[in-house]
């Protein structure tokens, strides 16, 4: 018989010939070979050991200047038919793609290690999870692997076990923007990428397998991979209830995943439970309820604004095990970035002295990377095999004005209607201009691997499977006052609406009907023990005017993707208009 392995070391022999790798190092994910790797970076420069009285076992990484984030222009999903990867993505001829790319790896390993990385994106022995093998150059690449996913031996047995394994291949190449290219295989469940060290580039289990390929493979299989975090919310009674929430890149799903409740409230005993805080794997159970895992094992976390305010659960896991990417340093060697504290750094991102006028000390998208087991909120559920069961999913984005504080769909179909609309400030988290408004549905403008007509579909064909579906709604933490200030306090505070959001899950409190969906009455949020009543009448107001206009560009928006909206999301669409009117 032959091994269900042969295949994967078949094509680990064909890339390491064609790559002309000088050596192929199979990661079995063990603390020995974590340190070597660190030691070996910590010899050529590509890691910097931090303060280790203050911070052991951290190290500090300087990408390439021109290196920094995603690059959306530069990341493709090549189907067979253009029309299948939609609109929502750049689209190439995969013969062309595999040329293109073949021309990049050819030799482009001569003097380096090809390291085979498998991978389990989920809990190992959850029938939900699904693995995938990366063969990367990058020793970087292989330690972040290792915190962000389950890596190494007990993944290779399961992928020997099942036969089956997502494939991803990888280079830093020379790092030049010009021969830089992400590229998707849906139909062959294999990823490319070249010329970029960069997480959501390189790390491969991340974007590339667990949104754009997972998203495509859960269409065929009935579920749904979507970018949101998962939090479990205790009530004072002790029982805990599951949200799934998809904010667009660097919009505080990090912060929101593992928020420590306001005072009032801890006093009477409500907790947050941390599952995960960027990425969601939903599948339908047999009792018609919705099932989530996060199929990470980490967090690849936006450094700047996390602080002890904004998310003291995160610094408390940040001062051990952790690798740092174009952030900051002080004088004695600890990591800094803006929003952590009043200190002044000496160092920038760049590794120049500190000086104001060179801009920000951390990059804007710096980050850190950090098992999730060193999170004080992680939730005893997350390597639940079967997941946690949802009761509501929320949609978010960052609006200054018209999305009022939070709102809910009248259903399955209107939430549908409400995520598909989604519009976000743009973020440093991908290259490009930062602060335009654009639609970006559910989240996963960047990161759905198909056409989003097709998605769309297939959220509303799900949604009839669940005889418990959960309720959706749409928040928005981001709303500015004429002085450009934020309205809402936001972080901790953001559990006083879902803590409105878990009571309307139980029909526990009135909601005011408006033809964009229904407000929380008047007095609906709790606001006890807030030292400054925020402004709710703005946060909750319903703008007729501005949601006329609003109806306006979703309905160009989803034109777009014409001809293929699902009728019932124009039906949707043809309510809501009409009820405005
Ligand atoms: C991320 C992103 O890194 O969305 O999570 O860019
Ligand atoms: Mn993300």
């Amino acid at each position: 018989m032959t091994s269900k392995l042969s295949a994967l070391n078949e094509w680990v022999d064909q890339v390491s010939a064609h790559c002309r790798a000088s050596q192929v190092h199979w990661c079995d994910g063990s603390e020995a070979e974590n340190q070597r790797l660190i030691d070996q970076m910590l010899e050529t420069g590509d890691l910097l050991r931090l303060n280790e009285q203050t911070h052991p076992d951290c190290y500090l990484h300087r990408s390439d200047p021109k290196d920094v984030a995603r690059v959306e222009h530069l990341t493709f999903v090549c189907t067979s038919n253009k029309e299948d990867a939609g609109p929502n993505n750049n689209w190439m001829d995969p013969a062309e793609a595999h040329a293109l790319m073949n021309g990049l790896f050819a030799g482009c390993m001569e003097g380096r290690t090809l390291y085979v990385v498998p991978y389990c994106m989920g809990p190992i022995d959850s029938p939900l999870s699904r693995c995938g093998v990366e063969l990367t150059d990058s020793p970087y690449v292989v330690a972040n692997m290792r915190l962000m996913t389950r890596m190494g031996q007990p993944a290779l047995a399961r992928i020997e076990r099942e036969g089956q394994f997502v494939k991803g291949l990888h280079s830093t190449g020379e790092l030049d923007p010009e021969r830089r290219y992400i590229m998707h295989f849906p139909e062959e469940l294999s990823i490319q990428s070249f010329g970029s060290g960069y997480g959501g580039n390189a790390l491969l289990g991340k974007k590339c397998h667990a949104l754009r390929i997972a998203s495509y493979q859960a269409r065929s299989e009935g579920w749904l991979a979507e970018h949101m975090l998962i939090v479990g919310i205790e009530n004072p009674a002790g029982e805990v209830r599951y949200v799934a929430a998809a904010f667009p890149s660097a919009c505080g799903k990090t912060n929101l995943a593992m928020l420590i409740p306001p005072e009032a409230y801890r006093e009477k005993g409500w907790k947050v439970w941390t599952v995960g805080d960027d990425i969601c794997w939903l599948h339908p159970g047999e009792d018609g309820r919705l099932y989530a895992i996060n199929p990470e094992a980490g967090f690849f976390g936006v450094a700047p604004g996390t602080g002890a305010k904004t998310n003291p659960n995160a610094l408390a896991m940040l001062d051990r095990e952790a690798i740092f990417t174009n952030v900051a340093t002080t004088e004695d060697n600890q990591p800094w970035w803006e929003g952590l504290d009043e200190r002044v750094p000496a160092t920038d991102w760049r590794g120049r002295d500190f000086d104001p006028k060179n801009g920000p000390a951390a990059h804007p998208n710096s980050r850190f990377t950090v098992s999730i087991k060193r999170c004080p909120s992680y939730s005893d559920q997350a390597e639940s095999p079967a997941g946690v069961p949802i009761d509501a999913i929320v949609f978010g984005g960052r609006r200054a004005t018209l999305a009022p504080l939070v709102m809910e769909a009248r259903d399955w179909q209107h939430g549908v209607l409400v995520g598909g609309a989604m519009a976000s400030e743009t973020t440093a988290a991908a290259t490009g201009q930062v602060g335009v408004v654009r639609r970006d549905p559910m989240a996963m403008k960047p990161f759905c691997g198909y056409h989003f007509g097709d998605y769309w579909g297939h959220w509303l064909a799900l949604g009839e499977k669940l005889t418990q579906p959960p309720k959706i709604f749409q928040v928005n933490w981001f709303r500015r006052d004429a002085d450009g200030g934020f309205i809402w306090p936001g972080f901790g505070d953001n559990l006083r609406v879902l803590e409105w959001i878990l009571a309307r899950c139980r029909g526990e409190v009135e909601a005011a009907e408006t033809p964009v969906g229904l407000l929380p009455a008047d007095g609906g949020i709790n606001l006890e023990g807030l030292t400054e009543v925020p402004d709710m009448e703005t946060l909750l107001a319903f703008d007729q005017a501005g949601w006329r206009e609003e109806i306006q560009a979703i309905e160009a928006f989803l034109a777009e993707f014409e001809p293929r909206v699902p009728q019932a999301l124009k039906a949707e669409l043809e309510r809501v208009k009409s009820a405005l009117h």
